[in-house]
């Protein structure tokens, strides 16, 4: 099982289209949508080529392997123009390993969720990482569109085995062998 992990597109039909070159390259058997999809938020600028409607029509494209969950930003209204679910948290069994992925405002490092989890993977923040603390892993997937702190714009790859934090470009940022 290969897994992409996108999240904070935030609107950006530039990056949206970048993402899908990779997607295409990558060719993953699910596409994990970390949250804050459309709308740019009040705290945000307007992201390159800013067209939510756009980016729908790329993600309504990849609805059979896409999993979201709510962000921050995601309205009732961005459920309604999705043709897929979009879930609060999402848990998966990869490698032996359980997975919580979460949008990040409410779960990340420094709040854990109640729900058991070996490796919690958020957005949110827009800088790409991964840390372990306490015997669990904590990644990142970066903000593809509008990444702070001198990061990257950055998403994730999963395999039955590892990690990768990547840049858009393909590079690999960082990487950790969970299983
Ligand atoms: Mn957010």
């Amino acid at each position: 099982m290969k897994l992409l992990v996108i999240s904070d597109i935030h609107g950006s039909n530039y990056y949206m289209n970048k993402m899908k070159e990779r997607i295409d390259v990558e060719n993953p058997d699910k596409i994990i949508l970390l949250g804050d999809l459309y709308y740019h938020g009040p705290r945000n600028p307007l992201t390159d080529e800013y067209n939510p409607g756009e980016v729908a029509k790329t993600l309504n494209s990849l609805k059979d392997k896409i999993i979201a969950v709510r962000g921050n930003c995601d309205a009732e209204v961005d459920q309604m123009i999705s043709e897929f679910t979009i879930e609060d948290n999402v848990s998966l069994n990869l490698g032996g390993k359980t997975f919580l992925f979460t949008h990040g405002h409410k779960f990340n490092i420094d709040n854990l969720p109640e729900e058991n989890f070996d490796i919690l993977v958020y957005g949110h923040f827009h800088t790409g990482f991964i840390k372990e603390k306490d015997g669990k892993i904590f990644v990142n997937s970066g903000s593809i569109s509008l990444p702070k702190n001198n990061t990257k714009n950055s998403y994730l790859l999963i395999d039955d085995e590892n990690i990768y934090l990547k840049e858009i470009t393909g590079n690999v940022i960082d990487s950790i062998e969970f299983s």
